[in-house]
């Protein structure tokens, strides 16, 4: 009963395979990296035609892609398991704005920052283009900062996979310093992910 998780290290993969952990249910990873373009190949086309990692296989068979998606569903079956809190809850429905906020509005400027020549009108202006998402990108995350209302997590009820997501899609678009000055609620969440027992052992493995 072993879930298969299609991914590559610092990835969205680390946010799945952390709602894994916290549920305690084994997983292998099958390594897609991206770096070479191996979300491209026909073998994981087959497994996520829109041709990007995370991809889960569930012990039944069932091919689950889309971050949020894979943890809502965890979430469901796996109620006791403390992903996020109790359905109908006013903490579910922070928890679930902010995952969202953050899978919508925040998680597609990755792909502008990373492949800016896919949106730009030509190779001169990719740099530019580059340049907005990560001007749009700060905006954003300065949005996400003031939301966090718990100390370190999002909610003050405590822990749930909304840390875990902002935490992991915080780290990329290589603007490590901007976030030690102006995230510095976001930076606490990443730390205590870090040392928290279940979870942590899976940042370090991504993050270092
Ligand atoms: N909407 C997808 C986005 C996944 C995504 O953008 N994954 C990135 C890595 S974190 C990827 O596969 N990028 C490769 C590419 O865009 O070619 C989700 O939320 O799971």
């Amino acid at each position: 009963m072993t879930y298969t998780v299609y991914g590559i290290g610092r990835s969205g993969s680390a946010i799945v395979e952390m709602a894994l952990a916290k549920l305690s249910l084994p997983y292998e990873v099958r390594p897609i990296d991206i770096g070479v373009g191996a979300q491209q190949a026909a073998e994981y086309t087959a497994i996520n035609p829109q041709a990007k990692i995370p991809a889960v296989i569930t012990p039944q068979g069932e091919t689950l892609t889309e971050t949020l998606a894979i943890v809502i569903t965890l979430d469901e079956r796996h109620r006791a398991g403390g992903l996020l809190p109790a359905p109908g809850s006013a903490d579910r429905v922070q928890a679930l704005r902010w995952m969202t906020y953050v899978a919508t509005e925040i998680y597609p400027l990755v792909e502008i920052n990373d492949y800016p020549e896919r949106f730009a009108i030509d190779a001169d202006s990719a740099p530019a283009t580059r340049e907005v998402a990560r001007a749009i990108w700060r905006r954003r995350w300065l949005v996400v900062e003031r939301a966090i209302e718990g100390d370190p997590w999002l909610l003050p009820s405590g822990f749930t996979m909304a840390d875990a997501y902002l935490a992991v899609v915080s780290r990329w678009a290589q603007q490590a310093e901007w976030r030690s000055e102006h995230t510095p609620r976001i930076e606490a969440i990443t730390s205590a992910i870090a040392h928290q027992p279940d979870i942590g052992p899976v940042w370090t493995r991504h993050f270092g």
